[in-house]
């Protein structure tokens, strides 16, 4: 497999040693590498980000929207800065690599290119999205969000699981939602903007191939369903005559899955929360709450597949006696990847002789909000361990970060002479 022919082995070591550097800043009262969001060590390691960018001889500042930009100034003779980046934020129980190595991958390639001698006639921006996972408000992409299109008031509206409301805790992170409510970027100002992210799959590894050129971001649609039943004494109602919240809810469970098992390529479907209001372990449940997603890169079965799943989950509440509400919610409409970005990055690998593969993804990113702003790609490198990721063992080489780094600064150098 064709390994990273630019970086020097220096250039690699240091690359690691910030990953693992980055590591360190973890809560430690949770599993794997938990770095969330809104949370004291997620503010910690932004500040280590920020004095990274700068000895790497960038411009930091922070927008509205918390994003850490690090711009190296080009020639100036042409408008639009070349933007990449990605999040350093995780799930619960999260791995190394899930946005991380766009960050710390794209500093490293600005590093190489000042190191090279390369001067862009473009900007070059680095960016550390803030709060790319969803958060526990229900939604992702938060500074990317933010940047390209506004956070809407819907969602500056809501409260997390301890009724705290979200402009309470953005207000910890000096973040205004006042201010964020339209675009934070000024239109115009991105020339295009390139993702490093690691495959969060088995694909790369499995066809023993350093690179993916990505085709297309997955769609979301997002569910809440409320069910509403009776609650009963669980030793004397007879089982044919109760109103059980939680039986229909779990037939909806198992018709969501079975939708997923259904779906063509890339089709996915998964219930990732089940609550019942009253846990009592003698009641019958009377009122539960349902959260599920559906994913794909086929926007059309993604449509068909919400009306199915709707239809199915009234069934199941029917037979049951419950009634239910049924909210979808659109996360992101399926993105394809800019063509001429595509083909910029196939025309640099192979000028590299780096064996690449097209692949779509079925994680969402930050690149999906950045292409509202201008022509958006992503790189993929290979996800070890079987492709786990959103895990402790969610693992890339240090060798395949430096040849997605590779990839990445030719890219942005033959972007910038488009
Ligand atoms: O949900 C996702 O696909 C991403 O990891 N936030
Ligand atoms: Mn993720
Ligand atoms: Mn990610
Ligand atoms: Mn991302």
């Amino acid at each position: 497999m064709n390994r990273s022919r630019n970086l020097a082995a220096a250039q690699i070591d240091r690359l690691t040693a910030d990953l693992h550097a980055l590591a360190e800043f973890v809560d430690a009262s949770m599993p794997g590498w938990t770095r969330r969001a809104l949370a004291e060590p997620y503010r910690e390691s932004r500040s280590w980000v920020a004095a990274l960018m700068k000895s790497a001889g960038l411009e930091v500042s922070r927008d509205k929207a918390g994003n850490i930009l690090g711009r190296l100034p080009g020639q100036g003779s042409r408008p639009g800065a070349l933007v990449t980046g990605s999040h350093t934020d995780s799930v619960v129980g999260g791995g190394r690599f899930d946005g991380i190595c766009g960050v710390l991958g794209a500093i490293e390639a600005a590093r190489c290119l000042q190191e090279s001698g390369v001067q862009l006639v473009h900007d070059l921006l680095v960016v550390d999205f803030f709060g790319e996972e969803t958060n526990d408000f229900g939604f992702g992409c938060f500074g990317s969000r933010a940047a390209a299109e506004g956070i809407p008031e819907s969602f500056l509206d809501r409260r997390d699981q301890d009724d705290v409301p979200l402009h309470e805790r953005l207000a910890v992170d000096g973040i205004d939602p006042g201010e964020i409510g339209t675009p934070v970027w000024v239109p115009g100002t991105v020339k295009a903007f390139v993702e490093l992210h690691v495959e969060q799959g088995p694909t790369l590894a499995e066809q023993n191939l350093p690179i993916g050129v990505v085709t297309a971001i997955t769609g979301i649609e997002r569910l809440i369903a409320r069910f509403l039943g009776r609650a009963d004494h669980a030793g004397t109602r007879a089982m044919t005559d109760r109103r059980d919240a939680m039986v229909a809810a779990a037939q909806a469970v198992l018709a969501i899955q079975r939708t997923g098992c259904e779906a063509p390529v890339h089709g996915v479907a998964t219930t990732t929360k089940v609550e019942n209001a009253n846990p009592s372990p003698n009641v019958v449940a009377s009122r539960v709450t349902l959260q599920s997603e559906l994913r794909s890169i086929d926007a059309s079965w993604l449509h068909g597949a919400r009306r199915r799943v709707s239809e199915q989950i009234l069934e199941a509440a029917q037979a049951c006696g419950v009634d239910v509400e049924v909210d979808w919610s659109t996360d992101n409409e399926v993105v394809p990847t800019d063509l001429v970005v595509q083909d910029t990055t196939a025309g640099v690998l192979d000028g590299l002789g780096i064996p690449w593969m097209p692949i779509p993804s079925g994680a969402t990113h930050d690149a999906v909000h950045m292409a509202t702003l201008a022509p958006a790609g992503m790189i993929f490198i290979p996800s070890r361990n079987g492709g786990i990721s959103h895990s402790p063992d969610e693992w890339t080489d240090a060798q395949d970060i430096a040849t997605g780094v590779d990839a990445l600064a030719a890219t942005l150098v033959a972007l910038d002479r488009t």
